[in-house]
């Protein structure tokens, strides 16, 4: 069953223009994905609007195009606009090669697309692209001083989203009571690691009072229902005195709201992991990747085993649950290092595991070198496979696809057959009983996923 929840980038965008007074719908492919590309024109052409919107990470962006394609053929008239990642990464060159998106904004889409929607002159839109005379012409960078103030763009229209949040899933055992959201309180992160691509926010970091992130949890609990919160920042922890306060906030509210987050070790000191904790913080995600020292060095800007372990030891000492998120078939990934990694996560105190094939974004740092460090495919046909599941690339004098796929089963079936996992399952039955509700009524796609992978 696979973890799918609402676009909060996408609804914050909806949100600010329903403000202006323009009429909203929002369509969530990513979560109905049985529904064909020819489908959903038919419903945008029934909803006959004026402006379509697509937020396409890059994995998805040739199905969007498509249906972009097939709305025009439609609709001539209508507007077409490409934001999120993949359009911050491709800007001109998208708008060059696909010509049916009529727009694209890099960065962020709030305020360029209440100011494109009120008819201003796109040369005056930060972050805009655009076609005029042949030729593509973008409005000035999106920079510090023209950045949404965080605290005054309203919360993301949630109520858009269709089934919301019954009809959403978190991820299996990722939380001790439901509904769950997905909230963003900060965004950026300062670090760069050579695969993550941070095209829409760059090393920027900015972030949400608490006061505002607090009342926005209180209005997903009183409105919606949320008993768990999921903060998907980048780096969550990075402002010490914001999270502190957001712990005060959440902990005398009795709202009874746990929640889960996102850490990088190294901002993680003993007394916010009691903070956290006794504000209602059930399951930390920890970016680990690798349990090779040399693989870390090339990939993962100052981190280290040792500091890794000490504080992965710390929050699970301090009653926290430690989900560690590893990626293999890096460039110089060798059977070696796979081993090293596989005996390191199995030696620390996770509860968890997030497993990903390492994949080659365009916007991501290592992507100008990436021919030189192995087989990969790097025409636009490709992009559609870049899902973090297939393994894309092949390390020069390392693992091929096939022995990559082997090392990813023999990861899962070692991290999970342990005694310690079966002694976390147990417990799970206590403390995250809807997750076992959850896999029985998904069992047979879950045995099918694991069968696929081994
Ligand atoms: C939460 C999250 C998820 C969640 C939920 C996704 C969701 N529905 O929101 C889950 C766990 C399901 C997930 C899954 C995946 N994710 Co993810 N995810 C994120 C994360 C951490 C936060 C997204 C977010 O809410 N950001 C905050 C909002 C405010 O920013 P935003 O989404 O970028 O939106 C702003 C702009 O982009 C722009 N914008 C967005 N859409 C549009 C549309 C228009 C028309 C316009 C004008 C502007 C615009 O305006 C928005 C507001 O300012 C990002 C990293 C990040 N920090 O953004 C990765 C990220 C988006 N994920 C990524 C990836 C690779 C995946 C997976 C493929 C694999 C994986 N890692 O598990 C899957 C694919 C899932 C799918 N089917 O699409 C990559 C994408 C890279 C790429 N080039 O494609 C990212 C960027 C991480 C990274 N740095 O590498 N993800
Ligand atoms: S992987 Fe995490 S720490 Fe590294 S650059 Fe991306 S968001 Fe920052």
């Amino acid at each position: 069953m696979a973890v799918s929840l609402p676009p909060v980038g996408l609804l914050s965008i909806a949100a600010v223009l329903r403000n202006a007074g323009h009429t909203v719908l929002f369509l969530d492919a990513a979560h109905e994905f049985r529904v064909t590309n020819a489908e959903w024109v038919n419903q945008i052409v029934g909803l006959a609007p004026d402006l379509v919107g697509f937020s396409a990470i890059t994995p998805a962006f040739q199905d969007a195009y498509d249906v972009c394609v097939r709305l025009k053929e439609s609709m001539p008239n209508v507007m077409t606009v490409f934001g999120s990642v993949h359009a911050s990464w491709g800007r001109a060159r998208l708008l060059g090669d696909y010509p049916a998106i009529d727009y694209l904004i890099a960065g962020e889409g709030e305020y360029a697309m209440r100011d494109l929607c009120a008819g201003c002159p796109p040369s005056t839109i930060a972050g805009l692209h655009w076609r005029e005379d042949g030729a593509v012409r973008c409005g000035p960078e999106q920079m510090k001083d023209n950045l949404c103030v965080m605290d005054d763009l309203p919360f993301p229209a949630y109520e858009l989203a269709k089934g919301f949040p019954k009809k959403y899933n978190m991820a299996m055992f990722a939380a001790p009571q439901r509904p769950g959201a997905n909230v963003i309180s900060s965004r950026g992160c300062v670090y760069q690691c050579s695969y993550c691509d941070r095209s829409v926010y760059h090393n920027s970091f900015r972030w949400n009072s608490p006061e505002y992130t607090f009342e926005q949890v209180k209005w997903l609990h009183t409105d919606f229902g949320i008993r768990h919160v999921t903060f998907y920042d980048d780096l969550f922890t990075l402002n010490r005195s914001r999270v502190s306060k957001l712990c005060e906030l959440l902990r005398g509210s009795k709202l009874g709201i746990s929640f889960n987050c996102i850490v990088r070790v190294g901002h993680i000191p003993d007394d916010l992991i009691h903070e956290l904790k006794s504000a209602g913080c059930w399951m930390v995600h920890v970016g680990v990747e690798s349990g090779d020292q040399n693989i870390l060095d090339r990939h993962k800007e100052g981190l280290s085993l040792d500091l890794l372990r000490h504080d992965i030891e710390r929050m699970h000492k301090g009653g926290l649950w430690v989900k560690g998120l590893f990626m293999m078939g890096f460039p110089g990934e060798t059977s070696v290092s796979i081993q090293r990694t596989i005996d390191f996560a199995c030696s620390l105190p996770l509860k968890d595991l997030g497993l990903t094939a390492f994949t080659p974004y365009p916007g991501a740092p290592i992507y100008g070198d990436i021919s030189q460090l192995g087989r990969f495919d790097a025409s636009d046909d490709n992009w559609k496979n870049l899902d973090c599941e297939t393994f894309v690339f092949e390390p020069n004098g390392g693992p091929s696809q096939r022995e990559l796929e082997k090392g990813y089963g023999e990861f899962l079936r070692k991290f999970y057959n342990r005694p310690f996992m079966r002694n976390v399952y147990r417990r799970m039955i206590v403390e995250s009983p809807h997750s076992y509700l959850q896999l029985l009524k998904n069992l047979p796609t879950y045995l099918d996923y694991i069968r696929k992978k081994r």
